[in-house]
């Protein structure tokens, strides 16, 4: 026998593999459709009293420090959580046993009735995938933003009617465990080295990153970024395709030319507004918008709702995000940069050189490629968490000191922007790594950041 969700699942015995988001998201849904759901985590009950509580009140089995493959026994599919690598032992075991595993955005793409606007990346999704459900809302769509931006997609999947949309945010890690994914627009926005402890090397990681494009079929949208060879040359699939660039006209898609916002759809051409006036700065968030403009055209949008809803977007928390400005020096919070491609967008943000807060978790990075950059643009950095290391190594040259506490790094940052030409002084927390060394999450660490900003405040007007 198998349930029918939307689409059919594999069977009626699952075992959820993580207790986190989503995993409890994934048993919930599980659960709401009767099915007898095991639920492990490698973690003892003690230090997930909360999911040990849900997992209760919905009626599902628990098994604490249980990521072993004897929970497998009896269970006839998996949901995986994608923070657990698939290489895991239970993952191997399920597949030795041809028990199906599939990933949690996969079981929300399968509940759902609304289509599904899929956006991935290596630096921008988040943004991105906001941006499309801000605009989608302007329009008056019944819309939910979810998946890798911090809201499991099997949250909302059934709670949106098939004349709206799911915009979901799909990370690497979600990818490897589907093979029935179809989204109706997906988007690729970017390709670079990131989470390589992980997938290896930059091959395997893009060979995850096509799987949102596998399925879909000619009635789909496949949207590419027409500037970043490493996603050109990895086009697949038979979706009908739509381009962006900020450097060319693009056939079908959205471009920047002469600073004017453009689109293009079936032979017509739209003049939409002057890139200066998104409400979101800089050539990378011009690069968003465009790929946000552009899986939009399949939905239809009028123009001047499309220029309202780009004026008015604000951006997220943790993304260039002015903290305060204090003694004349500027705070800025760029937690989420956790990569070198997202470090090196914030360091050309700035005009003059700033201070810099970087490190944290090593994810087997090589910040070789920005020392020139690095050595123009970081007046003094300082390091911290694991990563600190690889980075004074890897930037010669460049002015280092450590600090064995983000509230260390806060005071030696201020003191050494201090020094710079009045009103010239930026302190920026753009770690280029991962935060898991120290921090529970980027967020975490960007509201840590921001806490210890305002503590300079008395102490400033004391001085
Ligand atoms: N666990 C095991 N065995 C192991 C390892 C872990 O049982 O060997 C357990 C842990 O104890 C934990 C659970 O598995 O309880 C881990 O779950 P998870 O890490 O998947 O956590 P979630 O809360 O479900 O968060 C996930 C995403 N996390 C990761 O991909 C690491 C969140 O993305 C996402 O927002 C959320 O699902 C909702 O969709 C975060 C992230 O860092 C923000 N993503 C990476 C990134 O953006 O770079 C990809
Ligand atoms: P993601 O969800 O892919 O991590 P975010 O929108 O959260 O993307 O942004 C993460 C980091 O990358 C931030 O530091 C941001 O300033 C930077 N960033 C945003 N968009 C881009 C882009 N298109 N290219 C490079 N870096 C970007």
């Amino acid at each position: 026998m198998t349930i029918d969700l939307r689409h059919p699942l594999p069977g009626t015995r699952p075992l959820v593999v993580g207790a986190a988001r989503s995993g409890l998201a994934a048993a919930r849904l599980l659960r709401r459709h009767g099915l007898e759901v095991r639920v492990c985590d490698a973690r003892p009950r003690a230090a997930l009293a909360e999911a040990a509580r849900v997992l209760e009140e919905i009626g599902a089995e628990a098994l604490w420090e249980g990521d072993r493959p004897e929970s497998l026994d009896g269970r006839d599919f998996v949901v995986w959580s994608p923070g657990i690598p698939d290489r895991h032992p239970l993952a191997a075991a399920a597949r030795t046993r041809s028990v199906p595993v599939l990933s949690e955005l996969e079981l929300g793409f399968l509940a759902a009735h609304a289509p599904l606007v899929g956006v991935t990346g290596t630096n921008g999704k988040s943004t991105t995938t906001d941006l499309v459900g801000a605009l989608l809302r302007g329009a008056g769509r019944e819309v939910e933003v979810c998946g890798n931006i911090g809201r499991p997609i099997c949250d909302v999947a059934e709670s949106v009617g098939p004349a709206g949309l799911l915009v979901v945010e799909v990370s690497s890690f979600q990818l490897e465990t589907v093979s029935r994914l179809k989204p109706f627009v997906a988007v690729w926005l970017n390709l670079g080295p990131d989470h390589l402890d992980r997938h290896g090397d930059l091959d395997t990681y893009g060979a995850l990153k096509q799987r949102l494009f596998a399925r879909q079929d000619e009635g789909d949208y496949a949207v590419w970024n027409a500037d970043d060879p490493e996603v050109t040359r990895r086009r697949v699939g038979v979706a009908q395709p739509l381009e962006f660039s900020s450097q060319r006209k693009v056939d079908e898609g959205a471009w920047a030319q002469d600073g004017e916002i453009t689109l293009g759809r079936r032979g017509g051409v739209e003049r939409l507004m002057p890139a200066r006036e998104l409400g979101i700065p800089g050539p990378h968030n011009l690069m968003n918008a465009l790929a946000a403009l552009a899986a939009t055209l399949p939905l239809e949008i009028a123009p001047d709702t499309l220029r309202e809803g780009l004026r008015r977007y604000r951006g997220l928390e943790h993304r260039l995000e002015p903290v305060a400005t204090i003694a004349g020096v500027r705070f800025v919070n760029d937690s989420k940069a956790t990569n070198v491609g997202s470090l090196e967008v914030a360091l050309r943000s700035f005009p003059s050189p700033v201070v810099l807060i970087a490190g944290g978790r090593d994810k087997g990075q090589d910040f070789t490629p920005l020392r020139e950059l690095a050595r123009r643009s970081v007046s003094a950095a300082v390091l911290i968490g694991e990563g600190a290391e690889r980075i004074a190594a890897d930037w010669r040259g460049v002015p280092v000191s450590r600090a064995s506490s983000l509230a260390e790094a806060v005071r030696l940052g201020f003191e050494a922007a201090r020094r710079a030409p009045a009103g010239s002084g930026v302190v920026l927390l753009s770690p280029g790594c991962a935060s898991f060394d120290m921090f529970r999450d980027y967020e975490d660490r960007g509201r840590a950041f921001k806490a210890e900003v305002r503590r300079l405040e008395p102490e400033e007007a004391r001085t």
